[in-house]
Parts: structure tokens; C-alpha cells; sequence
């Protein structure tokens, strides 16, 4: 039987990508970095420094900077990415959210959100949607980043259920994968070929019906 939902943040509940990907640009041309859609495309879902090891990675600068030198470029990224939230709004809430949260708490569903984001709580404070959830899982505390299952099964811990229990919402690939890792039902918002792991798959948002998905996820249990 569903008792809770765990949302990933940035794709799923609102679009940061676009503040990460730009912030990320900027640092890339300092360093003399030039990338291409799908270098940047592969750092949605990735953590800080795991994005920032990828980019010098993608410009041949792996081995050219001491940890304290990177700390410094992935704070300067932050600052930038933290400039743009505080533009963020409650109208910033991407479509179909708000009614599936709403659905979600009709039948009184735990709701726990499984970000990378160090910045998650200033994000869901801008959106006015950070009551809704009953656990954030402290990125700060992982040991390994998306695919790794870690974040999906700390943010099941939180819901206090069983993986059978839960779904799982991403837009990234390395979320999607992490997910499965953890035994849960992803559903996966974006590209049907880049999510094909997941047990559902809309392409946007608004096209999210918690009792469609309900449906498939009651399947899969009789099964
Ligand atoms: P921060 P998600 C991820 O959020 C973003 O998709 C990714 O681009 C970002 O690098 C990562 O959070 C870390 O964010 O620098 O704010 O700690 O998709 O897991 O909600
Ligand atoms: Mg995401």
C-alpha cells in the first residue's frame, strides 16, 4: 500500500537547473572551459563538487587544481546559484505540482524531499511549500552522490516505510538510477530513452496524476 512520496527538487518540484547550468557555465569560461549541452546536461542531479570534478574533467583540468583551489570555484559557483534563488517565487513551482501535493495530502501521504541541493531549504522557503514536507535528508551527510542509492534510502528512512512503500519522483538519470538502486518505483519526468529504467514516465510535470500513477504502482505490488 502507497504511504509516502519522495521528491527530488530541482526538475521535479521547480526548474533550477537552469541557475546551476548557468552559474556553472560562467565558472567553466573563467577557467577557460568551453561546454556543450550534453556535458551540461550530465550535471542535473550530480552534487557540487561532483559537477565541478566533471567540468574539469570535460575541459582536460583534472589534475591541475590543489582541494583548496576547488573549494574556492565551487564557492564562487554557489554564490552566483544563491543570487538567482532569491529571485525564486511560489510562481516558480512547476505545473501539476500543486495539485499532486494536494492529492498526496488527501490521503494523508508522508512527504520527504531527496535533493542533492546543500541549498534545498532556502529553495522550498522561496516556494512557500517548505510545511508541506515531513523530512529533508541533510545532503551534507551522504557519503556518495547520485546514482548511489544512499540519498533514496536515507529519505525512505525518513518516511519510517518500507521501499515497497514509497515513490520516488526525478527528472535526472542518476536519479532515476539511484532510486531503483534503493528498491523503490521511480517515476521519471523528462526523456522516455534517458529515464527508460524508471516504472513510469511522464515527459513534464503537468502531465504527473497521482492516481494514474497509483494505479501502475498498485500493479507492480500484485505482481
Ligand atoms: P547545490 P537535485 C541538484 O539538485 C542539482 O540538480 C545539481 O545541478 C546540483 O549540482 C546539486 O543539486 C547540488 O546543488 O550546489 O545547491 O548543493 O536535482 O538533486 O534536487
Ligand atoms: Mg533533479
Amino acid at each position: 500500500m502507497l504511504k509516502g512520496l519522495i521528491f527530488d527538487l530541482d526538475g521535479v518540484l521547480t526548474d533550477t537547473a537552469r541557475y546551476h547550468l548557468s552559474a556553472w557555465n560562467n565558472l567553466a569560461k573563467e577557467l577557460g572551459i568551453s561546454l556543450n549541452q550534453d556535458q551540461l546536461d550530465s550535471l542535473r542531479g550530480i552534487s557540487r563538487m561532483d559537477s565541478l570534478e566533471l567540468i574539469l574533467k570535460y575541459g582536460g583540468q583534472e589534475n591541475k587544481y590543489s582541494e583548496a583551489e576547488k573549494e574556492k570555484f565551487a564557492a564562487e559557483k554557489n554564490a552566483k546559484f544563491v543570487e538567482q534563488v532569491e529571485t525564486i517565487t511560489p510562481k516558480d513551482i512547476l505545473p501539476g505540482i500543486p495539485q499532486l501535493l494536494k492529492d498526496a495530502k488527501a490521503q494523508n501521504l508522508k512527504m520527504v524531499i531527496a535533493s542533492a541541493s546543500k541549498n534545498a531549504p532556502k529553495i522550498l522557503n522561496r516556494l512557500g511549500i517548505m510545511d508541506e514536507f515531513d523530512g529533508i535528508v541533510d545532503p551534507a551527510t551522504l557519503h556518495h552522490g547520485k546514482p548511489d542509492p544512499e540519498i533514496y534510502e536515507k529519505a525512505q528512512e525518513l518516511t519510517g516505510f518500507k521501499a515497497d512503500e514509497v515513490i520516488s519522483f526525478e527528472d535526472a538519470k542518476a536519479g532515476v538510477e539511484s532510486i531503483k538502486a534503493a528498491g523503490q518505483f521511480a517515476v521519471g519526468i523528462g526523456d522516455k530513452e534517458l529515464l527508460k529504467e524508471a516504472d513510469y514516465i511522464v515527459p513534464s510535470t503537468a502531465d504527473l496524476k497521482l492516481s494514474e500513477i497509483e494505479k501502475v504502482f498498485e500493479k507492480k505490488q500484485g505482481k
